[in-house]
């Protein structure tokens, strides 16, 4: 049975994996949106259900004036006697700190704390066999280490240097782990962009002296022309039937050259094997798009390929929804008009880094079709609702309801840095709107990019005639590569005031996502 990769696609950068008897856990980084650190759960490694986020309470994530791509940087999720910890960073306030759990899926502890001497990212723990507890991070002068206890977040001994890497730039993400009697150091290295890989070392103590592996990197895709790029940033682990896979972030960039994503770093998997003491990942070191499940796999569903229907009855969201930063509960409600998520446009625009009254989920398809249906009467020219895509807060596009001359319009917007350009306006009829944003490869461009055309968004409205289309803006213009960034795009429902609090609330009654067929989603040649 086949996988296809991404397992986890759309912005789920820097997994870290652990495995309780049978059961997977999977965390990536989530920087300013809120909850924080979401938690999967898989039995097969392929399929990976959300179950939960390990930063739930805004106490233990405080994102108040987050820059975007602030708030928490790389997680390591371990398993240790029962009990599972997650250690990150809020580099937007305290740095390092680390939450536990008996249970993944339900609410993790408060925060304990740790300090280092410098500012760092990329924690990881390693519970050694006498009960030891590594601290391994990037700080002050490069991948340093030490001993911590585990109650406090103490430190028992000094901060040393550990091994720092092959020479690429930006050796970051270390994780340590003790495999058959030898501590072995893995990192990422060459930066998170196309440069990027995973190079490891071993050694007969954790301090080292350390021994590179021969083959290092032992994964990277720079300089291939394979779909999936920017391989790094990974975690290994062995499974319950002694086979050993390592999770990964990667990119899928497409367009006409040069290349871009939109999509943010995605959550891989490949299989490896040991020759010699060191590990052999995927085809002699470079990932597959397309591979063997493990053998331990029953079926092989990717649940994240499957449309959605949000028709928001009272209860919980499903937990794939986000906020920005920490919200504020009184923009939100989903029982004043059962039925209908209600959004109560603030003050705060998507350009401020603030809380907007948004929601929004992941695009996790390069070809997708997302659709909203709202009922807003807008009072004043400033009040608007509607549907938009989002990089950050200086890169978005969105299709909306607002008022103009009195007369009750749709129109759409592009904000590209300092660049903010409006559409023409289409009077509306009194009554629901439904407004949709789908985005569009040319079929001849291909995964390599080398056809003609250029990826877009279709910014739409619904009216008798059918599909109006009021903006055709091309994917590039918000790609990481100009918006910048560590995260990916996110289509989000929105009210605001534009600098006043709306008078009127903004009710959606359903919002439906779904991949589009026959587009180079698939990550498919290579
Ligand atoms: C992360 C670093 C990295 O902390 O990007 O790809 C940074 N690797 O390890 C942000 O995700």
């Amino acid at each position: 049975m086949l996988y296809r990769n991404p397992v986890i696609p759309g912005f789920y950068p820097d997994p870290s994996i652990c495995r309780a008897g049978e059961d997977y856990y999977l965390v990536t980084s989530s920087f300013e949106y809120f909850p924080g650190v979401p938690v999967f759960h898989s039995r097969d490694l392929v399929d990976w259900e959300l179950v939960g986020h390990c930063l739930s309470r805004p106490e233990q994530l405080p994102l108040q004036g987050a820059r975007a791509s602030g708030g928490i940087f790389a997680p390591t999720i371990r398993y240790h006697q029962g009990r599972f910890y997650m250690v990150t960073t809020n580099v937007t306030g305290g740095g390092h700190f680390y939450v536990s759990t008996d249970d993944p899926a339900g609410q993790w502890s408060d925060p304990i704390w740790v300090k280092t001497e410098g500012f760092g990212i990329d924690p990881s723990l390693l519970f050694d066999d006498d009960g030891t507890c590594y601290f391994t991070s990037t700080g002050r002068g490069g991948l340093t280490q030490f001993p911590i206890d585990i109650a406090t977040g103490r430190a028992l001994g000094p901060e040393r240097q550990v091994w720092q890497g092959s020479g690429g730039s930006f050796p970051e993400a270390p994780h340590l782990y003790k495999i058959n009697g030898l501590y072995y150091q893995m990192l990422a290295e060459g930066g998170t962009e196309r440069g990027h890989m995973v190079t490891m070392a071993r050694s007969e103590t954790p301090w080292g002296p350390w021994e590179p592996c021969p083959h290092n990197p032992i994964l990277s895709h720079r300089s291939r022309g394979r779909s999936i790029q920017s391989t790094g940033h990974a975690d290994l682990i062995e499974a319950h039937d002694g086979s050993w896979w390592l999770v990964f972030l990667a990119t899928r960039p497409y367009g006409p050259y040069p290349l871009f994503h939109n999509l943010g770093r995605e959550t891989n998997i490949a299989p490896v094997v040991w020759v010699d003491g060191w590990p052999v990942v995927g085809s002699g070191g470079l990932a597959e798009a397309e591979a063997e499940a493990p053998a331990f796999a029953t079926a092989v569903r990717q649940r994240w390929d499957e449309p959605t229907l949000d028709r928001f009855a009272e209860g919980p969201l499903p937990l794939y929804w986000n906020w920005l930063r920490n919200p504020h509960p009184e923009d939100y409600s989903l029982s004043e008009r059962p039925g209908w998520l209600r959004l109560r446009g603030s003050a705060v625009t998507l350009n401020a880094l603030d809380s907007p009254a948004w929601l929004g989920r992941r695009q996790q398809h390069q070809e997708m079709s997302a659709s909203v249906t709202l009922e807003f009467v807008p009072e004043r020219e400033g009040d608007e609702a509607g549907l938009s895509v989002l990089m950050n807060n200086r890169h978005h596009y969105e299709v909306f309801v607002t008022l103009r001359a009195g007369v009750r319009v749709a129109q759409a917007r592009r904000t590209i840095g300092s660049m903010v350009v409006t559409s023409e306006l289409v009077a509306l009829p009194d009554g629901p709107v439904t407004l949709c944003i789908e985005a569009e490869s040319p079929a001849s461009m291909g995964p390599g990019g080398h056809g003609e055309g250029e990826p877009v968004y279709r910014l739409g409205v619904q009216t008798e005639g059918g599909l109006r289309v009021l903006d055709t803006p091309e994917m590039r213009y918000i790609a990481t590569e100009v918006a910048g960034g560590f995260t990916g795009a996110y289509l989000g429902m929105y009210a605001t005031g534009n600098g006043a609090v709306c008078a009127q609330p903004a009710d959606f009654t359903s919002f439906s996502y779904a991949r589009r067929a026959g587009g180079s989603s698939d990550g498919s040649a290579n």
